[in-house]
């Protein structure tokens, strides 16, 4: 085997780099895929159980840590010879970052810079060796876009609102000086707003997917009416290969799925579906009984406007003609086929976002709804 096909990914236990670990392994890829991931609440060992090709220790290696151990950072990518580093590992969810911001300094901007010291140390440290740093971003760093405005480019200018967005802000600048400073070989993408399997249930989608199971309300922020564009994660992994394959070192590239919905929509399609699912397969009544479709009721009566979220931005919507015209992306998936698929998979999986739902989380999500309501 060729060593230095091996890559690290960071966050790979969390939702898209799970997701990208999963079609990687199954893409027969040679090279050894290492995870580098700190299993907070977000990340599950479990996502790789019964994985073609993650017991194989010559295709998949485990490594429980934190990006933030610079020493821990070197060791592995001097020790698996790594030449590629896919960056994913981020605290990730908004809420929590008005709730404790201090995460996301720490995991965002501290340990991306740790990030980036290993890389230098090792791949710059000496005569050089070909490599790669794969930062992986999102369009949140570019604010929020008026009803009217044309959807973020490359280009535009960086106004994060949150502090979540504020901390990727952050390391999108680090990627970048690192680049231009020492010459690392960096790539950027910034993604706009990912959903499918094992996603966890605090983000908009499986949160109301889980939410109409359990018969709990639906909780709309504001007006509902906020905007966001919305991609399957198959197709943000695929971006990020092509961008692996065919990006340009020192370059950025917006990945998104033109595809804008109000929060609104996105709860209806959400619904409807759930509704649709009891309709056709009986069993799930039993499964799900204090779902309102297990009496026949439609899933939207459990619709709850609540307070809005600080700060909350109006819309994000990508322009990816870059990515297009320099890399041949474009999304796959329809919204409709995405979200059909990823409803079936929550249907089928309750095991799964059972486990990650027990512990904190459901303690913190109480406590904040009920100081939002
Ligand atoms: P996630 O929260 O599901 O997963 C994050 C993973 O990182 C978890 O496995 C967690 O254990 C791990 N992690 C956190 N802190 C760590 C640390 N200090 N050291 C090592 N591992 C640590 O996030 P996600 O939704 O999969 O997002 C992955 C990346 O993609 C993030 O960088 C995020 O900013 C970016 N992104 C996400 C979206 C989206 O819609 N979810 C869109 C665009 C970009
Ligand atoms: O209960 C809710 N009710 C609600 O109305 C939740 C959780 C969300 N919302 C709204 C807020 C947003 O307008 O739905 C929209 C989507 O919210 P989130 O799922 O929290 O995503 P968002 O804030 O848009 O950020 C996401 O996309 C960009 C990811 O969490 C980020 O990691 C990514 O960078």
């Amino acid at each position: 085997m060729n060593h230095h096909q091996s890559i690290l990914v960071t966050g790979g236990a969390g939702f898209i780099g799970a997701n990208f670990v999963q079609q990687r392994l199954a893409s027969g890829k040679a090279g050894k895929i290492v995870v580098l991931d700190a299993l907070t609440y977000a990340g599950n060992r479990a996502n790789f159980d019964g994985v073609e090709g993650a017991s194989d220790p010559a295709r998949f290696e485990f490594v429980h840590g934190d990006i933030r151990d610079g020493a821990l950072c070197e060791r592995l990518l001097r020790e698996h010879e790594i030449r590629t580093v896919l960056h994913f590992a981020a605290e990730s969810h908004v809420d929590r970052s008005i709730t404790g911001p201090d995460a996301f300094i720490d995991t965002n901007v501290v340990g991306t810079h740790a990030l980036l010291k290993a890389a230098r140390a090792v791949w710059l440290g000496g005569s050089g060796v070909d490599h790669r740093f794969h930062h992986v971003s999102t369009d949140e760093v570019y604010g929020s876009l008026g009803a009217h405005d044309a959807p973020f480019s490359e280009s535009n200018q960086y106004q994060p609102n949150s502090p979540y967005s504020a901390s990727k802000a952050a390391s999108d600048h680090l990627v970048r000086a690192y680049h231009h400073t020492f010459h690392l070989n960096v790539t950027t993408t910034n993604c706009s707003n990912n959903y499918g399997p094992f996603q966890f249930p605090e983000k908009l989608i499986p949160l109301m997917l889980v939410n109409c199971l359990h018969g709990k309300a639906l909780p709309i922020y504001g007006d509902g009416m906020n905007v966001r564009d919305w991609l399957h994660v198959d197709d943000h992994c695929r971006g990020i290969e092509l961008t692996l394959q065919m990006g340009r070192v020192g370059e950025v590239y917006n990945i998104g799925g033109e595809n804008e919905r109000p929060n609104l929509e996105i709860v209806e399609h959400i619904t409807a579906a759930v509704d649709a699912a009891f309709a056709a397969d009986s069993s799930l009544r039993t499964r799900f009984p204090e779902c309102p479709a297990a009496q026949s009721k439609p899933c939207w009566s459990l619709v709850t406007y609540v307070k809005d979220r600080p700060g909350h931005d109006r819309r994000y919507a990508i322009d990816p003609a870059k990515a297009r015209a320099e890399l041949g992306y474009r999304p796959h998936e329809t919204f409709e086929s995405g979200l059909a698929k990823t409803v079936a998979w929550y249907l089928a999986n309750q095991p799964w976002w059972r486990a990650v739902m027990d512990g904190s989380y459901r303690q913190w999500m109480e406590r904040n709804y009920a100081a939002r309501s």
